[in-house]
């Protein structure tokens, strides 16, 4: 039985990994149910305990339920340093055996991360013991969410030729085919406006496709029209439309259907890079711009193995939509045949590397029973 609490597009995911995949019984502690029902439909955001699918969700709210010792369990998952309440770590305390306790961290491809993972940190005063669980991009991390059946997924989707409009028909998009489609999914601060502009004035038919509540400024000025699911407006070569806020795995095909995937945060970009096309990755931004640091390390790697050209074309326009805007000369080098061609061999390769790497799930199960 493990109790996972933290952020919630990675916390739903390796809820249900874990449940489905390692049959734990597992609890998701939640403050924001209004955001997870927008990920989980079934989510009732009125109601403090409920199920969803496998998974037993509570509402962490405050003051925090009673638990008394003998409903902790073996396992306790505090994703991204979220702070455990005094009254629940009171409870951990108090078992006899006491539980193994990870601290599940951001994801960083940053060197020091392979140093930091798996290292204990004793609680000042309790008998309790925190590990820190970094996932990574190396095979001295805890790797990467990764559902066991998710290959197979999206090779049989890949591998019909119906999938794609198909999908896309569900959604309401009809699929007149463009040269391209993106799918876009970024913070507030991300320069979408200027972006659309770009893309009007391109040679080639863009199609992009951008979920309900998503930079719903920009999407309102450039549609003339709310931005609500099924609006679309065709200006120059660009084709935008909203299509609704999907449930986890919709969203997965959505990645697979494009030519390239705006992502952001952690989730989504784990996500974009499975899907094995090419990614633009909008970081969450940070104070004293800690965001770039990060933005550079993943560079560093993910741009190692790329055409020397390519890899300044991709860092350069990755750069400019976490900063000051895209420009145009980086933004067309990406899209002759050869580039497009290099990043999506390169995209399947670097997931083949990850891959070997292991996967966050199974990694994090090895570790409890080491720490047990
Ligand atoms: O929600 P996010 O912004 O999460 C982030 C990160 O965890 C980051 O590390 C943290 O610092 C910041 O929060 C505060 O972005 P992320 O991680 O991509 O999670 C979004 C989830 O939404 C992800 O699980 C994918 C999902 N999603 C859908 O299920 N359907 C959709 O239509 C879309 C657009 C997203």
């Amino acid at each position: 039985m493990i109790d996972n609490f933290g952020d919630i597009g990675v916390c739903w995911r390796l809820a249900r990994q874990l449940a489905a995949e390692y049959q734990l019984a597992v609890t998701l502690w939640v403050d924001d149910l209004a955001s997870f029902h927008r990920i989980c439909r079934a989510i009732d955001p009125a109601l403090p305990q409920q199920a969803a699918g496998a998974v037993s969700v509570r509402h962490w709210s405050d003051p925090f339920p009673d638990i008394a010792a003998q409903q902790v369990p073996d396992l306790v998952i505090e994703g991204f340093g979220c702070r455990l309440p005094a009254s629940y770590l009171d409870a951990m305390a108090a078992r006899a055996v006491k539980p193994v306790w990870i601290n599940l961290e951001y994801l960083s491809a940053e060197p020091w991360v392979d140093g930091c993972h798996r290292l204990p940190s004793p609680h000042p005063s309790l008998p309790l013991t925190k590990y820190f669980f970094f996932p990574g991009f190396t095979a001295g991390t805890g790797g990467l969410l990764r559902e066991r059946e998710l290959d197979a997924m999206r090779s049989a989707f890949a591998a019909d030729p119906g999938a794609v409009p198909a999908f896309l028909a569900q959604l309401g998009v009809a699929h007149a085919r463009p040269d391209r489609i993106l799918t876009l999914f970024c913070y507030p601060q991300a320069g979408v406006a200027d972006f659309f502009s770009l893309l009007q004035g391109e040679d080639a038919d863009t199609l992009c496709l951008v979920a309900e509540g998503v930079a719903s400024e920009a999407v309102r000025a450039f549609m003339d029209a709310p931005a609500q699911a099924g609006a679309r407006r065709t200006k120059a070569n660009l084709t935008l439309q909203v299509i609704p806020f999907l449930e986890q795995p919709d969203y997965d095909r959505l990645l697979w259907c494009a030519e390239m995937n705006l992502v952001r945060g952690e989730d989504s970009f784990v996500r974009a890079l499975w899907a094995e096309r090419a990614l633009l990755w909008q970081l969450y931004p940070q104070e004293e711009q800690a965001h770039c640091v990060k933005l550079d390390a993943f560079l560093a790697r993910y741009n190692k193995d790329l055409p020397p050209g390519l890899a300044t074309a991709l860092a350069g326009v990755m750069r400019g939509w976490n900063g000051a805007g895209i420009e145009h000369a980086p933004w067309q080098q990406l899209w002759t045949p050869a580039a497009q061609q290099a990043l999506r061999l390169h995209a399947r390769r670097w997931a083949a590397q990850l891959r070997e790497n292991g996967d966050l799930a199974a990694k994090l199960m090895r570790f409890a029973q080491e720490s047990c």
